[in-house]
């Protein structure tokens, strides 16, 4: 049975991902995040169809991220299949109103934290010659919208760590694959607007955007295709939306 580590599976995207590969009965699971109740709630839902260990780490911290997951049980320390979804923006103001704080989590959480993770997992693959890494990008790393500007960076980043680690990696027999995702109704606009619901539930009106159930679903697609092939880059859009910042709402 393979080993999947999923950081950011409290919520959205990587909670999602662990109850459809839970109910695969295929894969061991160790879910990730902050919040332990989450964590603690998942392995009680979750725990009856498969193996759930949990750990709880911020991703900015780098220390905390390696000592976690060093933490892990024999039996479950050789990790066949890293999600790294963990992230979240922070803000959406024009650069010169730009909050430098949100630009230290963005930056911190979703570039920085990504590595952490990914420096304390690949190793073991690379000495295993197998593994396979899923780097959740966006739709935001491919196009800049208004406003997006340091979360669009950081998931630019995302897009060329993604490129290098396929690069480097390829050659020690792991794949690497990058999803993209557009607009996905989870707690991301919540976060980004700090709260503001009013303004979290107007991204997503007038049109039917992705659950995470439907990224949750390619993501088990990915990572179930056979030895010698690599889905390495995918964009993931609801219909109605075009581009980074094109979306056409109230169409008949
Ligand atoms: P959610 O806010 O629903 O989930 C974010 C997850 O990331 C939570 O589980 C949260 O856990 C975890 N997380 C955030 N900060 C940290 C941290 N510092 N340390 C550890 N874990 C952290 O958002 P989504 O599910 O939408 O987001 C998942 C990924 O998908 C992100 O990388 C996001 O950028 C990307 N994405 C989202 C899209 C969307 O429209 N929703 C579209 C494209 C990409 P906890 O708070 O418990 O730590
Ligand atoms: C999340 C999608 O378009 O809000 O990465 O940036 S978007």
């Amino acid at each position: 049975m393979k080993t999947v580590l999923i950081t950011g599976a409290t919520s959205g995207i990587g909670k999602s991902t662990a109850t459809v590969l839970a109910n695969e009965k295929k894969y061991k699971l160790i879910l990730c995040g902050r919040r332990e109740d989450r964590l603690s709630q998942l392995k009680s839902e979750l725990g009856s169809l498969t193996e759930i260990h949990t750990l709880s780490f911020d991703v900015r911290d780098k220390n905390a991220v390696f000592s976690s997951i060093d933490s892990l049980p024999d039996g479950c320390k050789e990790i066949d299949i890293l999600i790294n979804n963990a992230g979240n923006a922070h803000g959406l103001d024009p650069i010169h109103l730009g909050n430098p704080d949100d630009w230290d989590a963005m930056i911190d959480i979703n570039v920085k934290g990504l590595l952490y993770v990914s420096k304390a997992v690949v190793p073991g693959m690379v000495e295993r010659k197998q593994g396979h890494i899923i780097n959740i990008g966006s739709i935001a790393g491919k196009d800049v919208y208004p406003d997006g500007n340091v979360y669009c960076a950081s998931k630019f980043a995302v897009d060329a760590i993604s490129q290098g680690m396929r690069i480097d990696l390829a050659k020690h027999g792991l794949k690497v694959s990058e999803i993209k995702p557009g607009a996905v109704v989870t707690e991301f606009s919540q976060v980004r607007f700090k709260g503001d619901d009013t303004r979290a539930n107007k991204i997503y009106e007038g049109f039917t955007p992705m659950t995470p159930e439907d990224v949750a679903e390619i993501i088990a697609f990915v990572i179930s295709r056979p030895k010698h092939v690599n889905i390495a880059d995918l964009i993931v859009l609801a219909q109605a939306q075009a581009s980074g910042s094109v979306i056409y709402r109230n169409q008949s």
